[in-house]
């Protein structure tokens, strides 16, 4: 992509309005723009990033087993009159009425309507395990929506349903869950914690939330720290067996790691007082095990390999995949803008031509972009008539992690300059030799 050609609207001054690190640079790098409290367009810079992240959930997601469909946003109030949750759910559900006078909402969740799609068309323990999720639009009328995409009113969620035959299939459905979590979180460059949680409208006492620690985040809490160096990695874990899956969440879910609502004094007082540590998180998941809380009034019921009919187990598990753009930028940046992480940016490179208009450096430059889209990587090449410093400043506000700088001086020796937005370091090389290391950075993130 050439930015003369792209629509990047970087906004020079701090805008008022944001309180916090994510919402300022999201605005300022021309990510997102609001519309209505809470309620954002998705600019191209911001869209592909969002897109970046759903790809990653997709990917991970299916790798556990778990299988995409596409509900709507908008259902019909009676589903939720089922379960009873219709009234229970207050003001933070947006109510409807169509032309006809009918009721229907925008979905805050979608446990009723995948509970009505199963119960249509499951009737045997044989079909099942099955677990379905999407990635779809939400709805809450939070009170105080805030901090950006952190705490929108309309905000993209990743959510999924499983359903099993019994508890104990249901509690492996749950630990797949986490363990496909933490793998997603990790590909995104973040540590996320799984906590012990509260359960809220969703129901059930089986539940943790993941946090990923931020001085900004809404959450009190409280943990011992060496939770905080636990990593999957790249270690091959087989989803269908039970006991390697259980075996990971323990290992993940044994040192204490709490939010202030389940927060236990005593328990956190065993905690040695070296890692005993206090600390704010932003909430970029949960999940929960509700039993036949849905399925029951609902209806929907299996035949058991004895023979009888009973009512499905379930639980639900969602991603804040909209929150995540936020907790990323919370989680890296520096004064001077995003630093994305390979697993996320919205381009994997930036060029940095020094001398637009010289045919040597606009040849080398357009050959770097060809090389690297032949590879499968779209660089953002920075074409604009504009200062250098301009062009830096640009390049560090919007993150990229790499940055290629080709000048006339540099070109006289056959270099461009390879530069870590992390780190600031800069190394010469060939524009072939870039290329290569670039591809070889991303392979290793793919
Ligand atoms: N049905 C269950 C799981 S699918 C559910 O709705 N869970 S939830 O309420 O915990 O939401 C899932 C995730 O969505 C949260 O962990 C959080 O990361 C994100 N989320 C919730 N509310 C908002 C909001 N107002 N703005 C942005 N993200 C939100």
């Amino acid at each position: 992509m050439r930015l003369s050609r792209y629509f990047l609207p970087v906004l020079k001054e701090n805008p008022a309005e944001a309180q916090i690190v994510s919402h300022r640079y999201m605005l300022r790098a021309g990510m997102i723009k609001q519309q209505a409290a809470g309620i954002y367009s998705w600019l191209p810079l911001g869209y592909r990033a969002l897109r970046r992240i759903e790809e990653i959930v997709h990917q991970e997601q299916i790798r556990a087993g778990h299988i995409p469909l596409l509900m709507p946003t908008l259902q019909p109030a009676d589903l939720w009159r089922e379960s009873g949750r219709y009234d229970d759910y207050g003001q933070e559900m947006l109510r409807i009425r169509d032309r006809q006078d009918r009721e229907m909402l925008y979905g805050p969740t979608n446990e009723e309507m995948i509970t009505d799609i199963f119960r249509s068309h499951v009737t045997s323990y044989k079909d099942l395990p099955l677990t379905l999720y999407h990635i779809q639009w939400k709805f809450r009328d939070e009170m105080r929506p805030r901090f950006g995409v952190m705490r929108g009113r309309e905000f993209l969620m990743k959510d999924g349903y499983n359903f099993d035959v019994d508890k104990e299939a249901a509690l492996h459905a749950y630990n797949r869950h986490m363990v496909s979590y933490l793998r997603t979180y990790e590909r995104m460059g973040l540590t996320a914690i799984p906590m012990r949680a509260a359960s809220g409208p969703i129901g059930g006492d089986n539940t943790h939330e993941f946090l990923v620690l931020a001085q900004t985040g809404e959450s009190e809490v409280f943990y011992d720290d060496r939770v905080t160096a636990l990593k999957l990695g790249n270690r091959d874990i087989d989803y269908d067996d039970r006991e390697q899956v259980a075996k990971v969440c323990a290992e993940f879910t044994t040192l204490y790691a709490r939010t202030d609502e389940t927060h236990d004094e005593a328990a956190f007082a065993q905690v040695p007082e070296a890692h005993r540590k206090v600390g704010r998180g932003i909430e970029v998941g949960q999940i929960f095990y509700f039993s036949t809380k849905y399925s029951e009034p609902m209806g929907a019921y299996v035949t058991n390999a004895a023979g009888e009919r009973v009512p499905v187990h379930m639980g639900s598990h969602g991603i804040g995949v909209s929150r995540l753009l936020g907790a990323i930028i919370e989680a890296s940046h520096d004064d001077r803008g995003i630093i994305w992480p390979e697993g996320v940016t919205p381009f994997p490179v930036g060029i940095v031509n020094l001398k637009q208009g010289d045919t040597v450096a606009d040849a080398a430059c357009a050959g770097l972009e060809k090389a690297l889209l032949a590879r499968g990587l779209e660089p953002l090449y920075d074409d604009r008539d504009e200062r250098a410093g301009a062009k830096f400043a640009t390049m560090d506000l919007i993150g990229l992690p790499w940055r290629i700088t080709v000048g006339p001086r540099g070109l006289e020796k056959g270099v461009v300059e390879l530069t870590s937005r992390r780190t600031g370091e800069s190394e010469e090389m060939s524009p072939e030799a870039a290329v290569d290391r670039i591809a070889q950075i991303f392979a290793d993130h793919a």
